[in-house]
């Protein structure tokens, strides 16, 4: 039998929440089943991820759709929002920027939270420094672009993105000292009703 609304197989703050934000932004139904990381060693996981890895949103039609971009991409071209229109340079734009936050500051949080899966617990501290200090050049990079959000005026998925990331860091005096714009954002952020909605339904987390 079909669902008739979209289910996210997520973790409690983890990757699923930017499915989560955008499809309570743009005002579509759906549920969430937030597992446990030790559900995926049962060896029947709910993720359809080759590894396991959550997030995988399941479409109306039981379709599975796993990586963050891919879910971003359905909801965006599906629903028509929160993306800029194509075939324009802004829309290159938020592409390139979705890329570099998802292929270099993710598997960077990844690499900090997730040590275990790169090297010998001796050598964690060197590893995490290397991925800090590489999101420190990309964040860098993104608070001279900010304008107030990624693309200039328009809210897109990337600025929900960005701000996924954001609450990630370990360090976050570190990451807002002397990144104006990415402390703005990440205010403006936090504060919009969808957002608040969908940290308060967050299963065990600190608000
Ligand atoms: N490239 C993937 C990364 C997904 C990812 O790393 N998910 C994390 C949670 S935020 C995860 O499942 N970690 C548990 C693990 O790696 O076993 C995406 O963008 O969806």
């Amino acid at each position: 039998m079909n669902s008739v609304r979209y289910k996210i197989i997520g973790r409690s703050g983890a990757g699923s929440l930017i499915a989560e934000f955008l499809l309570t932004e743009i005002g579509v139904d759906y549920e969430v089943i937030f597992t446990n990381p030790k559900d995926f060693k049962t060896g029947q996981p709910l993720s359809a991820h080759p590894q396991g890895k959550i997030p995988t949103m399941i479409c109306p039609n039981e379709t599975p759709i796993f990586e963050t971009l891919a879910i971003i991409n359905h909801i965006t071209d599906r629903f028509g929002k929160l993306a800029p229109m194509r075939l324009t340079p802004i829309y290159d734009r938020y592409w390139q920027f979705l890329s570099l936050m998802a292929t270099s500051i993710y598997p960077a949080y990844h690499r900090q939270h997730h040590s275990k899966y790169y090297i010998k617990v001796e050598c964690y501290e060197s590893l995490r420094e290397n991925a800090r200090k590489e999101q420190a050049a990309i964040y860098d990079y993104i608070e001279t672009e900010l304008d107030p959000y990624v693309c200039g005026e328009l809210l897109t998925a990337a600025d929900l993105y960005l701000y996924m990331l954001m609450r990630w860091d370990i360090y976050k005096d570190a990451l807002y000292d002397k990144r104006p714009k990415l402390k703005a954002l990440n205010k403006m952020i936090r504060t919009r009703p969808s957002i608040v909605r969908v940290l308060e339904s967050q299963p065990n987390r600190k608000k």
